[in-house]
């Protein structure tokens, strides 16, 4: 791995405390250093509410809340209020970087749901979890209602799954509040987005898909450095198509934004090793190793404590390769 200069690595700077905080490599033991994604492209930092998020040195880990019956792997465990906020204040302490809150499933075949109902599972808890926690929250929405809702109540990222296609206006709602913006590419919707998924060139169409929203957002006045991309994990692909963009990573990070991979506990990896949703979680952290060190910048799991921890070792493996000079064989 070509080494960056020294003066083009940032020092790594923490967004806010953290309680497994980054403590820089458990004091001093580590290599010390930031790790450069494999890609060599340094992808900007996210800005939001007096807050630094250092994609440009670090992955950040963003810890899934799903606020309804029927998500694919905890649907139902925190559909209540009260355990939706205790279960997000705990993968805070835990070390989540973001909290990812949403009140709508996007499992495949999953339904629309309506604007009153994902408000009313969505906004009692942001304003709550926003209220004791210094972790950003951020709002999975395809609404530019609930985006809207959600920021007012203390969230300060959206995360659309839909690139702000579904609901033209959620780009402007998040450039008038000056947050960064997560545009993902999925093929369809979430009712028909597996349904015979096609690409001739799957890595190639998911980069100007994303390029193409990246300049729509820029037009609706997200500024360019509040973009995040995302290649849409197992929403409208087979499996083939999620590992070769698994593969491409390097490249998407040269689209010049923090690229967000979200593998937890998804169907591939059942698939690859042969097992049901609650065994994944060794799986989900290979595909998080894998993404790190091909220059992910935030990885959106559900096992936080875990994955914190391999995202740490990963990054410390890199830094430690990058000090000795890249491969030692
Ligand atoms: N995956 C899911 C939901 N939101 N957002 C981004 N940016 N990237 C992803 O890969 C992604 C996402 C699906 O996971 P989950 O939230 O656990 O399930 P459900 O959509 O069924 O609630």
């Amino acid at each position: 791995m070509a080494r960056l200069p020294t003066e083009e690595v940032p020092p790594l700077s923490l967004a806010h405390g953290r309680a497994e905080a980054r403590g820089a490599l458990d004091g001093g033991h580590g290599p010390g250093a930031p790790a450069a994604p494999r890609s060599g492209a340094v992808p900007h930092d996210l800005r939001t509410g007096g807050l630094v998020l250092p994609t440009s040195t670090r992955c950040l880990v963003m810890g899934v809340v799903n606020v309804t019956p029927d998500s694919f792997s905890d649907g139902g465990a925190y559909a209540d209020p009260d355990t939706a906020v205790a279960h997000a204040l705990a993968i805070a302490a835990e070390g989540a970087d973001v909290i990812d809150v949403g009140g709508e499933s996007t499992r495949p075949g999953a339904s629309y749901v309506d604007l009153a109902v994902e408000l009313a599972r969505v906004l009692p808890v942001v304003e709550r979890v926003a209220a004791r926690t210094d972790v950003p929250v951020s709002i999975d929405t395809r609404k530019a209602e609930v985006a809207r809702a959600a920021l007012a109540a203390g969230a300060r990222l959206v995360n659309d799954v839909s690139a702000g296609r579904d609901d033209p206006e959620l780009l402007a709602v998040a450039a008038g509040a000056g947050v960064p913006v997560v545009l993902m590419h999925m093929r369809g919707t979430p009712a028909t987005m597996q349904d015979d998924p096609r690409y001739g060139d799957v890595v190639g169409e998911v980069e100007a898909f994303l390029a193409e929203r990246c300049a729509a957002a820029e037009a609706a006045g997200v500024a360019r450095d509040a973009l995040v991309v995302d290649p849409g994990i197992g929403f409208g692909k087979r499996d083939e198509h999620n590992y070769a963009l698994l593969a491409a990573l390097p490249r998407l990070g040269r689209l010049g934004h923090p690229v967000l991979v979200g593998t937890s506990r998804k169907g591939f990896i059942g698939r690859a090793l042969g097992l049901p949703m609650d065994e994944r979680v060794e799986g989900t952290a290979a595909t998080v190793v894998w993404s790190v060190e091909r220059g992910a910048r935030i990885v959106r799991v559900h096992d936080v404590r875990a994955m914190a921890r391999v995202v740490r070792m990963t990054e410390a493996l890199m830094a430690g390769a990058a000090a000795a000079g890249g491969d030692a064989g």
